[in-house]
């Protein structure tokens, strides 16, 4: 799906500002054939919770619907017209003018739909039907429930997973116009050997059209190659790779001439190759090592909406720290992050919101724990979400890896046959053919783990000298040590990357003894586990838990949210940026292990 921008023949319309919005509850149901009562005034994009103020307002779970009116103005009426979501978090029905007009499910991935028959001269009211319910079903998981309180039923969540569970409109909501005859999409593929790049063009167009062109600019704007054809192949003589933190971006220019009009697409496009060879992670033919973080959309007042100065501000706290690379834990962040990536030069891993598909996660069960693969209904989800989260980002040079999920029973009898079908699909989707991972937990130990043979890199997730051997950093070595050298046995022959490790910290807490929450203790820890990577060659890289403090559902273990920011939530660093500067600084993006 492309990206919605201005382009020759293309026109934009935002409808961000200030909407209306009302909460549906039993007694307050909402009828969009009718305009909404007047309700509560809300930004979108951003998620609504910490918009308002009201407790129950903000941990509100069922419908919460949203309305605008807006016009067009009338010589754009003779085009065809899309309105587009950036994202609704977790399901949206839209109507326009009080019919229903498209639904979607997923809270991660763009969705649109053809409105120029629909739309009317004039005012036109948009409503769209909110649902922040997740399930068994959806992804993210959750455990759904109703409860009747003073005689009217409230329905509750408890979510699989440590973040808060923000929702809304969160990203931006725009109408653009195309020509009758138009381009859908645009898949880019490409070989390089030496100095020449053989690049391979795909447009996907609806409607009757002549020709197509496509053209491939450098970033002086000078033409560099040119195509014909629905599969144009191009060649680059000399090409100028993207790399990690100096990024170089073509952009490929799509023309299609139909009889009465033409459509053009300007597409960013940067030119580097991904593999994974033996036990290295290899970056244009290099041994890549990952420097930098798992990461979350998640701001002050925004919550989980569009953020864009905090986009910039995050990137440029990471390259200022020597890292060169985020793991969008646990969802598919926003196209204009990914954009920025691309443009920055970072490294990015891709993950879904299949996040904790882990039965025994949330529920209190009696002796035996409940097979996860026997209770989660989320393949249609994982399906879905996997073919829309690779259709929207297959184009982004930023992106080298697919995350199918993070942390999953992988341990659980079953796992593989859910997972092994979904990897395949992920692999037939991709036509830049991108390695693909799953994040695993703590129980995912080497003997026990039931995929590992069916991803390209093995992804991990430890707490050692966190939860578990708390504060203990001399037996959290050990354990960690000890399992490295597990799966060293194994010989598996596979690159190993460490994607989340972490202590909470909260910030301004100081201690000479290794005491949890301290700063002290956040840096030692880091430091202990690092000393450990850096004996066994087959890791390529470690990405910290987390980049910033973040908000969570409330809980005995949490402190206003998750305190493992090298950052906290206002991006004020912690006495561990300082020292994993140090140590980032000095590892180089390439041939660590040889440099070492
Ligand atoms: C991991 C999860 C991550 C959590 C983290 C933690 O992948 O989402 O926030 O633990 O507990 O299990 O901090």
């Amino acid at each position: 799906m492309l990206y919605p921008i201005n382009t020759e023949s293309r026109a934009v319309i935002d409808l961000s500002g200030i909407w209306t919005l009302q909460l549906e509850k039993e007694g307050n149901d909402c009828n969009p054939r009718n305009p909404l009562k007047k309700g509560y005034s809300v930004a979108v994009p951003g998620s609504f919770n910490d918009q308002l103020v009201e407790q129950d307002v903000r941990t509100h779970i069922g419908n919460i619907w949203y309305e605008t009116t807006f016009s067009i103005p009338h010589y754009l009426k003779d085009n065809r017209l899309v309105l587009r979501f950036g994202s609704v978090t977790h399901s949206a029905q839209v109507y326009l003018n009080g019919e229903l007009i498209t639904e979607h499910k997923g809270g991660f991935t763009p969705f649109e739909v053809e409105v120029s028959s629909t739309i009317k001269p004039g005012e036109n009211r948009l409503t769209v039907c909110v649902s922040n319910i997740i399930d068994y079903t959806t992804l993210p998981v959750g455990v759904y429930s109703e409860e009747v309180v003073d005689g009217k039923t409230v329905k509750k969540v408890s979510e699989n997973f440590d973040f808060f569970n923000y929702a809304g409109i969160h990203r931006p909501v725009k109408l653009y116009t195309t020509p009758k005859t138009f381009i859908e999409d645009v898949a880019v593929a490409y070989e390089v050997s030496g100095e020449q790049a053989q690049v391979s063009v795909q447009t996907f167009i609806q409607g009757e059209y002549d020709n197509v062109r496509v053209t491939l600019f450098n970033e002086d704007n000078e033409r560099v190659a040119t195509g014909e054809g629905k599969e144009a192949e191009l060649t680059i003589e000399a090409v100028r790779q993207w790399e990690p933190l100096d990024s170089y971006l073509y952009t490929v220019k799509v023309e299609v001439t139909a009889p009465n009009d033409t459509d053009i697409y300007h597409l960013p496009v940067g030119i580097r190759t991904v593999e994974v060879k033996g036990s290295q992670f290899l970056i244009n033919n290099k041994p890549f090592y990952f420097k930098g973080f798992g990461k979350h959309e998640d701001t002050y007042l925004h919550g989980r909406g569009l953020n864009e100065p905090s986009n910039v501000l995050d990137l440029n706290l990471m390259k200022q720290m020597g890292a060169n690379s985020f793991r969008t834990s646990h969802y598919p962040y926003s196209e204009e992050m990914m954009r920025l990536a691309d443009r920055e030069g970072f490294v990015v891993i891709d993950e879904t919101p299949a996040v904790s598909l882990y039965a025994g996660f949330n529920v209190q069960f009696d002796g035996e724990e409940p097979n996860t693969w026997d209770e989660m209904q989320t393949k249609e989800a994982h399906e879905l979400v996997l073919k829309e989260m690779v259709e929207r980002d297959k184009n982004h040079a930023c992106v080298v890896m697919w995350s199918v999920a993070n942390e999953p029973a992988t341990h659980h009898e079953g796992a593989r046959e859910y997972f092994e079908p979904l990897i395949e699909l992920t692999r037939s989707l991709d036509p830049q053919n991108r390695p693909v991972t799953i994040v695993y937990n703590m129980e995912a130990l080497p003997g026990q783990e039931l995929t590992h043979d069916l991803v390209d890199v093995i992804c991990l997730n430890r707490y050692y000298s966190w939860y578990l051997q708390t504060a203990d950093l001399k037996a959290g070595e050990k354990a960690l040590r000890d399992e490295l050298k597990e799966w060293e046995q194994k010989d598996l022959n596979k690159p190993f990357l460490f994607t989340e490790y972490g202590a909470d910290t909260v910030s301004g807490l100081h201690s000479v003894q290794d005491i949890p929450f301290t700063e002290e203790f956040q840096v030692h820890y880091y430091e202990m586990y690092h000393k450990v990577f850096d004996e066994f060659p087959f890791i390529v890289g470690e990405q910290v838990w987390n980049f910033a403090d973040f908000e969570t559902k409330v809980g005995t273990g949490r402190v206003q949210g998750n305190k493992k920011g090298i950052f906290n939530r206002a991006r004020e660093p912690k006495m561990i940026a300082y020292f994993l500067k140090q140590r980032w600084l000095n590892i180089p993006e390439f041939d660590y292990h040889l440099k070492k």
